[in-house]
């Protein structure tokens, strides 16, 4: 039987990896997995506690019920605020960045970034939902409080990024730039423990993700690209939760698309708090990522905190294969 590792561990023995790391990375990574349990715990009771509050406003300990991703959100910046490993936290559920204030006097070198409960419509039907998380070096003087810029930084400049996905486990996914690895929560001993080494998504997968409701929304070489899917004998497999859907593709290959539609000329999702993080994770496990404008996401300087992008992202065979069709299509159709 293999001998149990857990993240905790297998960060600090990764540590070692990083001469000059100050352990300020693994303070905050462990930081995150202690979050993550935390919000794991109410997860898993949500349909209770919503039942519950909507009966009588109150959970059982006479809290008022709070929106899930409320809870989450404040739990995350609750573990980070203390620990002082970081000097500033942007959430997707604030609409500005929050410097933090050095607990121990010396000033951290990184700021986090994160979407604390991605697809969180889900919760009330009981489907899959995750915490995305990214962390950057700060590029502001460590001499004052972090700035803006820390956080419009590009997705090549991230130093870890991962995400939590609560589904029929609770599973931590991370990079710290030097491969991708999985961590199953074992309940009965509250550690997140060493579950899928070095992962590496599939060349090609048997799957493609997309809003299918949106079809008659999207330019025509995209619904193009959509009949081609159906062409190859692909299944659709869409749950409106980005990390669940990413998850799967990550594991069994495939392809996930969020092009750009009336409603969100942009594209919907979110630049600094999902498309980043999880494009650096597919990328590290050996995928793509690619913006509407067939550009690297990753390439990608952020303007605003909550900027959108349109995004295609997966198995580098099918997302050059979608590359490769789009611009065909487009150059025959411009002809
Ligand atoms: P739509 C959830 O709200 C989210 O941000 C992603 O997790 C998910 O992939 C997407 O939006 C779903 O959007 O427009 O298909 O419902």
């Amino acid at each position: 039987m293999n001998r149990i590792v857990t993240l905790d561990e297998f960060i600090i023995r990764r540590q070692k990896d990083f001469p000059y790391a100050s352990g300020e990375l693994t303070g905050l990574l462990r930081d995150i997995g202690v979050a993550a349990k935390i919000v794991n715990r109410e997860v898993n009771k949500a349909g209770l506690v919503n039942v519950l509050g909507m009966a009588d406003r109150q959970n059982e300990s006479g809290d008022l019920v709070q929106k899930l991703d409320l809870y989450a959100n404040e739990k995350l910046i609750e573990c980070l605020q203390n620990s002082g490993e970081c000097c500033g936290i942007a959430s997707e559920e604030n609409e500005d960045f929050m410097p933090i204030p050095p607990v121990t006097g010396k000033s951290s070198k990184y700021v986090v970034v994160f979407d604390p409960l991605d697809g969180s419509s889900n919760i009330d039907v009981n489907v899959s939902v995750g915490t995305i998380f990214g962390i950057y070096r700060r590029k502001s003087s460590e001499d004052g409080p972090c700035m803006m810029e820390d956080f419009l930084q590009k997705g090549t400049d991230l130093v870890a990024a991962g995400y939590v996905l609560y589904g029929t486990s609770t599973l931590l996914v991370y990079t710290a730039g030097n491969g991708v690895n999985a961590f199953t929560l074992d309940p009965s001993i509250g550690e997140f423990c060493l579950s899928h080494r070095d992962i590496q998504i599939p060349a090609r997968g048997a799957y493609y993700a997309v809003n299918q409701g949106y079809y008659l929304k999207f330019d025509v070489e995209m619904r193009r690209y959509i009949d081609h899917c159906s062409e190859m004998n692909l299944s659709l497999r869409y749950i409106g939760s980005m990390v669940s859907d990413i998850h799967r593709i990550l594991f069994q290959g495939g392809i996930f698309l969020y092009p750009q539609t009336r409603k969100y000329p942009q594209g919907k999702l979110r630049v600094v708090y999902e498309c980043n993080p999880l494009s650096f994770v597919v990328e590290q496990a050996g995928g793509k990522a690619i913006d509407g404008n067939l550009q690297r996401i990753l390439d990608m300087k952020p303007q605003k905190l909550h900027q959108r992008s349109t995004i295609t992202i997966g198995s580098p065979d099918m997302v050059d294969e979608m590359k490769e069709f789009v611009q065909r299509y487009t150059s025959v159709s411009t002809d």
